[in-house]
């Protein structure tokens, strides 16, 4: 079996094809980090290159996607540690007018398989549903995703409602997603970010002191 493949499959779009050599990958003892960072997410870099290019278009980054996702349900339960208390309650969603999940879905897979409880409330997420997600659940940690420079900027419109609804003190805002930087971050007032799933981890756990 040759990782390789995995790259060429998601590339590819080949959803079955990406799900076998997953399986298989973990039946030999591939950690799973590995397959994600070094395969996973470099197809998906890829593709998202050609699209820039001209040279892939919507439905092949949709195949790839579906292919990334379907792989990653698998590694999914892998990623669980062996945290048996909460250490934090993590509210996360991608912004209103956003559809792209899959990195979020990776940084909220990441903070469970840390001891983390996290309440996912999906993509195209409101500022309105996030206040009241984080009041809901009393969250410690609320994580904003954006992957489109046009929709990256509502990051902003979801902090000042927090700071409306009374409650910025009491949760602390981190941000990513493909075209989030460190000083757009501090631009906005967003208490951290991140550019992957593991460092956001570390992040939030100094921000919340454990
Ligand atoms: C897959 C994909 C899609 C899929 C999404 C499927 C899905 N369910 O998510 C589909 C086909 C739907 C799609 C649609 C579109 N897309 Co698109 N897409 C991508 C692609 C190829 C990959 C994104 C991805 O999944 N990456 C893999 C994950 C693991 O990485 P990630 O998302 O960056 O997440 C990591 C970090 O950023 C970070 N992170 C993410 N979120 C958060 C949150 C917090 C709090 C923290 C701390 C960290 C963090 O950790 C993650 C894990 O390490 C990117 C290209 C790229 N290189 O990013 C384009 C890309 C984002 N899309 C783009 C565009 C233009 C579009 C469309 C407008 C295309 C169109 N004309 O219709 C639409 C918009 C739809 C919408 N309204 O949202 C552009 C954006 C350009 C820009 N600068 O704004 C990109 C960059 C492609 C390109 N090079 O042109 N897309």
């Amino acid at each position: 079996m040759e990782l390789n493949q995995l790259y060429d499959a998601i590339l590819a779009g080949k959803m079955e094809q990406a799900i076998e050599i997953t399986r298989e990958a973990i039946y030999q003892g591939v950690a799973p980090q590995e397959i994600i960072n070094e395969y996973m997410i470099k197809a998906m870099g890829e593709i998202g290159q050609r699209f820039q290019d001209g040279k892939a278009f919507v439905p092949q980054l949709l195949m790839s996607a579906r292919a990334m996702k379907g792989a990653l349900e698998l590694l999914k339960p892998l990623l669980q540690g062996a945290a048996s208390v909460t250490i934090g309650k993590v509210v996360i969603g991608t912004v209103k007018g956003d559809l792209h999940d899959i990195g979020k879905n990776l940084v909220a897979s990441m903070f469970e398989g840390c001891g983390f409880e996290v309440i996912n409330i999906g993509i195209d997420v409101p500022a309105e549903k996030f206040v009241e997600a984080v009041k809901e659940h009393n969250a410690d940690i609320l994580c904003i995703s954006a992957l489109l420079t046009t929709t990256m900027t509502y990051m902003e419109v979801v902090i000042e409602a927090l700071k409306a609804a009374g409650i910025r003190e009491q949760v602390k805002v981190m941000v990513g997603g493909a075209p989030v930087n460190e000083s757009f971050a501090v631009q906005i007032g967003a208490d951290g970010y991140s550019d992957n799933a593991n460092s956001a981890v570390a992040k939030a756990k100094e921000l919340i002191g454990v």
